[in-house]
């Protein structure tokens, strides 16, 4: 991911005496590959799993790395075997097509990882051992902030059986809890109440979670989860006004966000959203329409971001002459966060709205019914202050 870039790259260069095949894969690479040649002998652009076994494969046995679909590197003098030259001509290899059926793709070897020190640390911290595992990849939807560079304008399913294999193996390991990565987990309905159903089928004790799409919940899909040890929920709302969820191209409204929230709560889930604010085409009305929608709906959680034009993103082609600065992760909190491009709102603004956001909805969730009392006169005092505030 775009923040863990400089860690990568450390990280890489910490290895590169002991270890002879430095590969390098994921959102980031996939949209500039070359920018990590200094680092990484090759990077995996797109879907990693059958290309970096042919690239192992090729490697060992000295076969050309030329014939490994989806991959960058450089080509040495000596032959492109060594594929370790800094100097050498870029080879591009022709794309990898997206994996077709995702039930033949193996499960992750999970067993190989420290799995012991991650369950301890989850219980320590969070009271239970989380980790994550996939359902489906891509997205059908085109928000204009957000990026594809790996799964492309494709979604594609795994069966509810095959699901619920990884998971029974995943618990095998002792974890506890488990977070469905899926970038819309509730998109197909059907197939999320076969997959609720196989997990009671197979007598599954576990708590999970995942994202979903406000215009994909309903009474019945939220009840279904529930039933199957659903814990959490999260939507990407984004946004508190209609005009702005049309500008990110994210086709949903306000109602259907409040509508999803309220049976999600309803069914028993704990609700999450996601909201940005000041985004590119945003007015202080349109900012304010979302803090108060934000504060009005009954969430568990929330989280406000400024926005961030993500490589190969429309957001970024629309703004890319006004990007003015590289993304640098926060060491610490979101006041750390920088804005990367010349805004309409000053990042001081931004966090203001941040803070005021959070403040508020803090306020509702602590005071319950008698909250208007404070939070009128605070939201009255700061709506006034975010509108002076340059
Ligand atoms: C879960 C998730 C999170 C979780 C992470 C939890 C966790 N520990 O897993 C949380 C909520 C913390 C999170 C936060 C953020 N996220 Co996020 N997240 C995701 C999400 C939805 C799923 C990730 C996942 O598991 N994918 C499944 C695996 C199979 O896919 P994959 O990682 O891409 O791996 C494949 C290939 O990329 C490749 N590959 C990957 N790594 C490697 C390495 C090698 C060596 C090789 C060969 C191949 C390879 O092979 C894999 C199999 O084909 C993705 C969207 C998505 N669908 O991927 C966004 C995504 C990764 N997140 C993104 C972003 C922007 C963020 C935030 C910056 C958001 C923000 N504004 O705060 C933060 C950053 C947090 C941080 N500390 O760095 C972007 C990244 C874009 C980019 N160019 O960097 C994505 C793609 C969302 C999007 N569509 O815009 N995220
Ligand atoms: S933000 Fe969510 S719904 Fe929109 S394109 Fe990305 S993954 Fe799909």
């Amino acid at each position: 991911m775009i923040t863990m870039r400089e860690e990568s790259i450390l990280f890489a260069q910490h290895l590169r005496s002991r270890t002879k095949l430095l590969v390098a894969g994921g959102p980031l690479p996939s949209c500039d590959s070359t920018a990590f040649l200094d680092d990484f002998d090759v990077v995996v652009v797109g879907e990693g799993d059958r290309t970096m076994v042919d690239l192992v494969r090729a490697y060992t046995t000295g076969d050309a790395l030329a014939e490994v679909a989806g991959i960058t590197y450089r080509n040495s003098r000596e032959g492109e075997r060594d594929a370790r030259s800094h100097h050498g001509r870029v080879v591009v290899t022709s794309s990898r097509p997206l994996a077709t059926n995702l039930d033949d793709l193996f499960f992750p070897a999970c067993e190989l990882l420290p799995n012991e020190q991650y369950i301890e640390y989850g219980r320590q911290k969070f009271g239970y051992s989380k980790t994550s595992v996939i359902t489906t990849r891509g997205c059908p939807f085109r928000c204009e902030f957000c990026s594809n560079a790996v799964f492309g304008v494709s979604y594609r399913e795994r069966s509810a059986v095959n699901v619920v294999d990884e998971v029974e193996q995943v618990l095998s390991l002792g974890y506890d809890y488990i977070h469905f990565a899926d970038d819309v987990f509730t998109f197909n309905g059907e197939r999320l109440i076969e997959i609720c159903d196989e997990i009671k089928r197979r007598g599954l004790s576990f708590a999970w979670e995942c994202l979903g799409r406000v215009d994909s919940m309903s009474d019945e899909i939220a009840s279904a989860m529930k039933n199957a040890g659903c814990r959490r929920v999260f939507f990407g709302i984004e946004s508190g006004n209609d005009d702005i969820l049309k500008l990110m191209n994210k086709h949903i409204t306000v109602r259907q966000a409040r509508s999803a929230v309220t049976s999600a709560r309803e069914a028993g889930l704990n609700v999450g959203a996601f909201f940005i604010v000041c985004y590119p085409g945003e007015m202080n009305e349109t900012v304010l329409d979302t803090l108060r929608f934000a504060s009005s709906l009954p969430l568990d959680y929330l989280s406000f971001t400024m926005p961030y034009p993500l490589p190969n993103t429309p957001l970024h082609e629309r703004i890319k002459e006004r990007i003015n600065k590289s993304w640098r992760p926060p060491e610490s909190g979101f006041l750390e966060h920088i804005c990367i491009f010349d805004a309409d709102f000053s990042e001081t603004k931004m966090k203001f709205a941040i803070v005021k956001g959070q403040i508020s909805f803090l306020l509702k969730r602590r005071l319950g019914k008698s909250a208007y009392v404070v939070v009128r006169p605070f939201e009255a005092i700061t709506d006034f202050l975010f509108q002076r505030v340059k």
